[in-house]
């Protein structure tokens, strides 16, 4: 099946009860049994739960894999798969990152002796002379949150795998319809399903898609022994929200575009990282792996000190200044204070995340709206 029927139609079947062809919402903590043991493949919600599998199949389906699981955010998600390292063990990941991924890493797991080892993920020598005998895990964003690098997912795949390493890719920015990184070469994708998946800013929740069984049966293991999945009313919203994805994303592509393609000639903009322009620098990796660039656009304000970025943040009328992306509606976000506040400043400076710095999140409203506001803010 192609991507738009599988959004539509994967995992679900018309209720076998009572024909409803929605998912019903089961919202259910427990499930009878006949006798011990004798159920119907349901016993009790934290580990198994019918909406959340509707969920989880079809989101397997949509990232080309076997095996999906949902979570209540996407750092629960990102929590089950650092369950399983070691102390001792090294994670070789980007130093551009979301901030509360960077703040798992360093202020939670670094405590438990794991090492991270942050590299530019769009140079493969920089990774790779990364690697030694420690290390056990490789976790990628591509694009980047929010500097929008993109890193080769397909010779970090072979790489990995030369070398016996995990590998993970956080596909939350280009979301399935855009990249597919299981079919790259990655062992496990990961999803803030809060964003893109969902797209409608009414949800939070976290996704892992994967192929292997018995790497499937370990995060299983740690899935329902935390218990950080998610409830049906969360579940039957996401699976809704799926059922547009693709129509979504054809249009978050095209405003982003254009707005990028704005904002690049305007006066009062330094810089605009958006990887579908020619010469960014990953361009070509992007054109390679990706099927169009997506609508997260980032934008450096030309002379523009903390306060001045914060009175243009705070001009916006149609985008909303907020945390999160990925949703119908447009955002803007200053990360240095916002979503990587957790970064200290000179290591977030390092890779551009500056003072004045905004990421749009490009929604779907028409276009000329969205240029409108812009040029107002601007003026
Ligand atoms: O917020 P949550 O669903 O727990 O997902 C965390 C997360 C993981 N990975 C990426 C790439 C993300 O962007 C996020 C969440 N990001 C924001 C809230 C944000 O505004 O960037």
């Amino acid at each position: 099946m192609k991507f738009a029927t599988k959004a539509i139609h994967a995992g679900q079947e018309a209720d076998p009860t009572t024909g409803a062809v929605m998912t019903p919402i089961y919202q259910t903590s427990t499930y009878q049994q006949l006798e011990p043991g004798n159920h119907k493949g349901f016993e009790y919600s934290r580990g198994t739960n019918p909406t959340r599998k509707a969920l989880e199949d079809c989101l397997a389906a949509l990232e080309n894999g076997k095996f999906g699981l949902a979570f209540s955010s996407g750092m629960a998600a990102t929590d089950t798969v650092l369950r399983l390292l070691n102390p001792g063990d090294e994670v070789i990941t980007g130093d551009d990152l979301y901030g509360g991924t960077y703040r798992i890493f360093m202020k939670v797991y670094e405590n438990y002796g794991i090492k991270f080892v942050f590299v530019n993920t769009s140079d493969l020598n920089d990774l790779q002379s990364n690697i030694n005998s420690k290390t056990k895990l490789i976790w990628i964003e591509s694009p980047t949150n929010p500097i929008l690098k993109i890193a080769d997912l397909q010779v970090i795949g072979e790489l990995a795998k030369k070398n016996n390493i995990l590998y993970v890719v956080d596909n939350t920015f280009a979301s399935p319809y855009l990249q597919n990184p299981l079919d790259l070469g990655a062992d496990i994708v990961m999803h803030s399903a809060t964003k893109y998946l969902n797209g409608h800013s009414d949800v939070v929740m976290g996704a892992l898609i994967l192929n292997d069984e018995s790497l499937f049966k370990r995060l299983w293991f740690y899935y329902n022994a935390v218990g950080g999945t998610p409830g049906p009313q969360d579940a039957f919203l996401v699976l809704r929200g799926l059922k547009t994805l693709h129509l979504r994303m054809k249009a978050h592509c095209e405003n982003g575009r254009k707005v990028a393609t704005y904002l690049r000639k305007h006066p009062k903009i330094e810089k605009v990282y958006w990887p579908g322009f020619e010469d960014h620098p990953d361009f070509e990796i992007a054109k390679k792996q990706m099927r169009d660039f997506g609508g997260m656009v980032s934008i450096v304000l030309k002379n523009a000190d903390l306060a001045e970025t914060f009175r243009i943040a705070s001009r916006f009328k149609v985008f909303t200044l907020a945390e999160s992306l990925g949703g119908v509606e447009s955002l803007v976000n200053h990360p240095a204070s916002m979503t990587h506040g957790s970064i200290p400043k000179e290591k977030r400076e390092r890779v551009g995340v500056v003072d004045n710095l905004l990421r749009l999140s490009v929604g779907v409203e028409d276009p000329d709206d969205l240029i409108a506001d812009l040029e107002q803010v601007f003026s």
